[in-house]
């Protein structure tokens, strides 16, 4: 064998290992193992089988550590990149500045089956509706999960690793409208598909319908990674969808930078007040009218835009984008943004020139924050800025993690620049964040369970 063959055979070993101790990400597991799991409907199969498209990008000699050092506790050695930190358009008035608290997870429920998102029906009944990665979304009624599901649309969901049911958003008046969306994964006519749709409840408002979808918008994908997954409406109404550059890895068909290309973009559509069955182009999209650009984007050049939210208070919107092989960002849009930002992918990765490189930075947006993959830090998953009333200390700071380390940062901006915290090593796969109808910030494990984010 040649070095490089048992190099690549060292490598494999440890992604086997990688997988049956930490699991599979949904968002990065081909950057984590680079190797994709196959198993359709259910979650507990990972078949890792190699794939041509999933090409090693990270040399075998310098595999992620697996095990989270439990003596980390410093700070991740971050830089800064002050010419990246954009002026936050909404920061909490200077003054009132407190120290960084410290914050634990309380369990709110376990034995959940590789959940990934999770919303508030919002209706005070208690409920939380969480979703599972293989096409199911359950109802959890005061720290119960009920036996029958929301909805099951495991029929029609291709699963795992980064595909499967990814997410859910509710729409504004969701009690009085009756009906959600969803963002997975599906075959058809032998190709992956991401699909948006449309489902109705049913005269019972645990119970929705799966023949009621409506599918809003489809697209290809060519590679079973990077599908982004994420859906949020913003405070304009509009359904932002996260859409990832397809996938493999370093984007070969250099798709986020293709304006004339869905993929690798921030979408934006209007599905409640257009045609009600599937969708029209808000008049302001950016790039309205123009040739060799769809009509659809919002924002561009993002890689893997798993997890993305709006701060419930300013608007502003926080985009984390997964990286390749060195570096994790969040990406910051301000409330009076008028779209049209290239977050750089792939001509950068977090702030630094990756193809071409060296790079011509002009006229991208570069992160408000990025950290490296380094101790075990390796696949960013966005969370939400804290608006609940139970933790004033947390009031906000914007709340997101890692999924392969576990870690739970907070991030806030202070006298125009942002300020970065390690606040937890939760050990934990965190696969998504969530909010509930009052503000308070969630965390779903992937492992199987929703944890409510405390300030002890
Ligand atoms: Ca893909
Ligand atoms: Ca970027």
């Amino acid at each position: 064998m040649t070095t490089k063959s048992i190099r690549l055979m060292a490598f494999i070993l440890f992604a086997l290992a990688v997988l049956s101790l930490s699991g599979c990400s949904p968002a990065e597991a081909e950057e984590i193992i680079h190797l994709p799991v196959v198993g359709k409907g259910s979650s507990a199969t990972v078949t890792p089988t190699p794939s041509p498209s999933a090409t090693p990008t990270v040399p075998a000699t310098e595999p992620p550590t697996i095990t989270p050092t439990a003596s980390s506790t410093a700070t991740p050695s971050v830089t800064p990149t002050p010419s990246a930190t954009p002026a936050p358009s909404a920061t909490p008035t200077p003054t009132v500045n407190p120290a960084w608290p410290t914050i634990a997870l309380a369990t709110v429920a376990s034995g959940l089956s590789s959940p990934v998102d999770m919303a508030d029906p919002g209706e005070g009944s208690g409920r939380l509706f969480v979703v599972e990665q293989t096409g199911r979304v359950r109802i959890l009624r005061n720290g119960q999960i009920d036996a029958t599901p929301l909805l099951d649309i495991t029929d029609r969901v291709r699963c795992c690793g980064e595909r499967g049911l990814l997410g859910i958003a509710l729409p504004p008046n969701y009690a009085q409208k009756g009906y959600f969306y969803l963002n997975y994964t599906t075959e058809a006519l032998g190709k992956l598909q991401t699909r948006i749709s449309r489902f109705h409840l049913t005269a019972d408002t645990d119970i929705a319908d799966p023949a009621s979808e409506q599918i809003v918008l489809v697209y290809d994908q060519p590679f079973s990674n990077h599908n982004g997954g994420g859906l949020a409406f913003g405070p304009d109404g509009y359904l932002y969808i996260g859409a990832g550059d397809g996938g493999s890895g370093g984007d070969p068909g250099n798709r986020a930078q293709n304006r004339a290309d869905i993929l690798g973009k921030m979408l934006r559509i209007d599905v409640e007040t257009g045609n009600p069955a599937t969708y029209t182009i808000p008049a302001d999209n950016p790039f309205v009218g123009q040739t060799n650009a769809l009509p659809e984007i919002w924002a561009y050049g993002l890689r893997n835009p798993w997890r993305y939210s709006f701060d419930r208070q300013t608007g502003d919107l926080f985009i984390a984008d997964v990286g390749q092989n060195a570096w994790e960002e969040i990406d910051f849009q301000p409330a009076s943004s008028s779209g049209g930002e290239n977050y750089g992918w792939r001509i950068t990765e977090g702030s630094h020139c990756y193809n071409p490189d060296p790079c011509d930075k002009t006229g991208l947006t570069l992160p408000a924050w990025e950290y490296p993959q380094t101790d075990n830090n390796r696949s960013v998953t966005g969370g939400f800025v804290y608006r609940g009333a139970a933790w004033p200390a947390l009031q906000g700071v914007y709340l997101y993690g890692d999924y392969v380390s576990g870690r739970i940062w907070g991030l806030r901006p202070v006298d125009g620049r942002w300020e970065n915290r390690l606040l937890l090593e939760s050990n934990r796969n965190i696969s998504s964040f969530g909010q509930d109808a009052a503000g308070e910030v969630y965390v779903v494990d992937h492992a199987g369970a929703l944890l409510r984010v405390v300030v002890p």
